[in-house]
């Protein structure tokens, strides 16, 4: 038997090292690496099972081509060099008739990787396609309004809470979607630091928290004005490093705190007034507060705002100068790596590129030329981005050549001409950094591709000789590329040193780096006013009209799925449960609903069918829908059929939180 390190590349912040334990060229068990301080030894639930993703029976093994009506799931066998032969002349063809630009190259992130996620980019680059705007279904606005804040770099270290002397998880489920967090957060805790959870969910983190503040969606901005009102009013504010390392507080303390006082925001969050003074006391005596911000809260119009306005608040204290103290968004920016090595060789420095959102739109109205050919690979768009039934109209269209690259049949596959079986992580070899905390790490390829599957890698690189791209990176092996990555990035680090796949860190003990044109934390923007954005922080109610429908949808991750990635492993879906919608009780009760019974939910993008629970979970007017779940494991449909394809105020993401709509008896 032989144990192999490796590096997890879920898309997930805590990117563990993993150590995978191999008999007979066979995946026996898969384990949290102990020697990496974050990873401590465990892996999630999850992945502690990917022997099952692995060798789940539902995997592709072979590249298949379509036999029967688009979208039927009717396909048959063919070898790759078959597969490999109808691409390369069908984009040879488009590409002298119409022009790169009528091929879209769609690649997105459920392989974490470098290469493996880059080298598929720079493909599509390099031939000079349409282009995908990677991210607007995620982390778009929430990093946009980030940048504009604090800047292009990495927020608090999450190892730095053993510092910290208050803890507040705000809008992110940590015990779902940051587990090792959580467990660091558990050891801290010990030692008698609050954690105080913010979320219209009473999700597992707010049922452990000692205090849980269930605020109504969409109005953080609106509490995080109230406890600096607060803190201004009780001479709290640290005056010295607000004039030293801010820009606009002034004219916020002018201009915006006289209208959030504890009252109106009671009313604008659903929290009492005296809930309100608690947290801004609680958080006016910490030293060394750590806010862990999550993406929940930008998921809906004024999400920029929204979120912008919490990852001000540490500037009010000056927690942001103090190690253990300050927010944390994500990491991912402090790591200054060539990434235009790989998904940018050669190629026009612009092409046309698509928003994730506006993917059906573009495939049924793009003209100049319009959309022929599409490749997706690591994303399953007909079930995880919003506006489904645009997108799978467009996929529909029985003259677009669509080839889909994953390891499963996804609904987006079924929509294919060609599908080509992928390998899943633990077949490949890569590098990484992680989005939520300051490790990178080399990580090994675990056991060799079940059936024919071949990695994103392998499979740009063929494309790439193909279709006569002359670029070096398209003939380098992984380590190679690892050199390309570190060549003339700021990170001191040899890469050969990496080779070894062990965790290296790149955290600084040190306060908030701020990274915005000022060098400052910018209360006031002109960066957002020059887009037309307000440059200073407020909150601002759903535009009018929003509220057609009584329910507002709350959309969060599962627990035992991430997106659709793990949707092939039987047990998980169990473990899961049925696609589910949770209701208030005063909700339930007033449309004549009972716990477990089938419920419609609709707006006039259409209607999906769910099994029901009533719990107290959330708030009267909110319906939670847990997890984008696939059709087939729900009664009808997917969550994302409800929502539509707006825009965020900022990094023009998706709002799946503007979503309103009515629950009824499903009969
Ligand atoms: N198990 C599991 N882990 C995952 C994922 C998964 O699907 N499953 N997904 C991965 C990915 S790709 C990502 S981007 C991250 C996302 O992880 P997070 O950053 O944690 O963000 P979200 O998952 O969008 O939402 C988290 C919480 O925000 C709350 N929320 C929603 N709206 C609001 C609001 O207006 N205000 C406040 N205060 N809270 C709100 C929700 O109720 C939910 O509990 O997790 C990653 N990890
Ligand atoms: N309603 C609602 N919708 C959401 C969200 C929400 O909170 N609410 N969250 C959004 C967020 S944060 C995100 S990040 C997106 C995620 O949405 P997606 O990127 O679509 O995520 P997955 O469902 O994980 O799909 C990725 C696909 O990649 C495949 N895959 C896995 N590994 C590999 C590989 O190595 N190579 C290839 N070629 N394929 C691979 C998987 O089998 C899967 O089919 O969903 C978004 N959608
Ligand atoms: S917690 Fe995240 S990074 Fe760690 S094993 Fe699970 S999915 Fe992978
Ligand atoms: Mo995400």
């Amino acid at each position: 038997m032989s144990v192999i390190r490796t590096v997890c590349a879920h898309d997930c912040p805590d990117m563990c090292s993993l150590l995978a334990h191999v008999e007979s060229g066979r995946i026996v068990k898969i384990q949290g690496d102990p020697d990496q301080p974050f990873t401590a030894g465990f892996a999630c639930g999850k992945v502690n099972r990917d022997m099952e993703l692995v060798y789940s029976p539902e995997r592709l093994t072979t590249p298949l081509r379509r036999t029967g009506p688009k979208g039927s799931g009717q396909f048959a066998a063919i070898t790759w060099d078959q597969a490999l032969d109808e691409i390369v002349e069908r984009w040879q063809a488009l590409i002298a008739s119409c022009g790169p630009l009528a091929i879209l190259g769609y690649a997105y992130s459920a392989h974490q990787g470098l290469m493996n996620r880059g080298l598929t980019n720079g493909l599509f680059h390099a031939l000079g396609t349409s282009r995908l705007l990677g991210g607007t279904v995620c982390d778009s606005c929430a990093e946009a309004a980030w940048d504009a804040t604090v800047g292009p770099t990495g927020g608090a270290d999450p190892e730095s809470v053993t510092e910290s002397d208050l803890i507040i998880g705000w809008g992110s489920d940590l015990h779902a979607t940051n587990v090792h967090l959580w467990a660091k957060i558990e050891q801290v805790r010990k030692h008698g630091v609050q954690l105080v959870v913010i979320d219209p969910r009473r999700t597992r983190a707010a049922q452990a928290a000692d205090w849980y503040l269930p605020i109504r969606i969409g109005t953080d901005s609106a509490l995080a004005l109230g406890v600096m009102h607060i803190l201004v009013r009780d001479n709290l504010a640290d005056r010295a490093y607000l004039a030293e390392h801010t820009l606009g507080f002034e004219q916020v303390k002018r201009d915006v705190l006289p209208r959030f006082t504890p009252d109106r925001v009671a009313e604008i969050t659903g929290l009492s007034a005296t809930d309100i003074e608690h947290l801004a006391a609680m958080y006016g005596a910490a030293r060394t507060p750590f806010i862990r911000i999550g993406f929940g809260m930008s998921r809906f119009t004024h999400g920029g705002q929204n979120l912008r306005t919490v990852a001000l608040l540490p500037g009010v204290t000056g927690a942001y100068g103090r190690y253990g103290g300050g927010a944390m968004l994500a990491t991912a920016a402090s790591f200054d790596l060539n990434y235009n090595a790989v998904r940018k060789p050669s190629g026009p420095a612009t092409a046309r590129t698509i928003n994730h959102l506006k993917l059906g739109e573009a495939l049924l109205e793009a003209t100049d030329p319009p959309i022929r050919a599409l490749f997706i690979a690591a994303n399953n768009p007909a079930v995880t981005n919003p506006d489904t039934a645009k997108i799978r109209a467009g996929l529909s269209r029985e003259d677009l050549f669509t080839v889909v690259h994953d390891p499963f049949m996804t609904a987006t596959a079924r929509h294919a001409d060609i599908v080509l079986p992928a390998t899943t992580y633990l077949e490949t070899e890569d590098f990484y950094r992680s989005y939520g905390t300051y490790y990178m790490q080399y990580g090994q390829r675990v056991v060799a591709p079940v059936g024919e599957a071949w990695s994103n890698l392998r499979l740009t690189q063929t494309l790439a000789n193909r279709m006569g791209l002359t670029d070096a990176v398209f003939g380098m092996s992984p380590p190679e590329l690892l050199k390309e990555l570190f060549r003339g990035g700021g990170i001191a680090v040899d890469p050969n040193t990496l080779l070894d796949g062990r965790a290296v860190s790149i955290a600084t003990k040190t306060g908030q780096r701020f990274l915005t044109p000022s060098g400052k934390l910018e209360f006031y923007s002109q960066a957002l006013a020059d887009q037309g954005a307000a440059p200073l922080p407020d909150w601002q109610p759903e535009p009018l009209g929003a509220a057609a429908y009584p329910l507002r949808l709350l959309t969060t991750p599962g627990y035992f799925q991430s997106h659709t990635a793990f949707s092939g492993v039987a047990f998980l879906r169990e473990r899961e449960g049925v696609p589910w919608a949770v209701l208030h009780p005063a909700d339930a009760a007033s449309r004549g609903l009972t716990d477990g019974q089938f419920v419609r939910l609709g707006n006039d993008r259409g209607q999906v069918s769910l099994r029901l629970r009533v719990l107290d979970e959330v708030q009267p007017g909110v319906v939670l829908v847990p997890g984008q779940r696939p059709d087939e494991e729900a009664e009808a449909g997917t969550v994302n059929m409800l929502c539509g394809d707006g825009y965020t105020d900022m990094g023009a993401g998706a709002t799946y939180q503007s979503t309103w709509l009515e629950v009824s008896a499903a009969n």
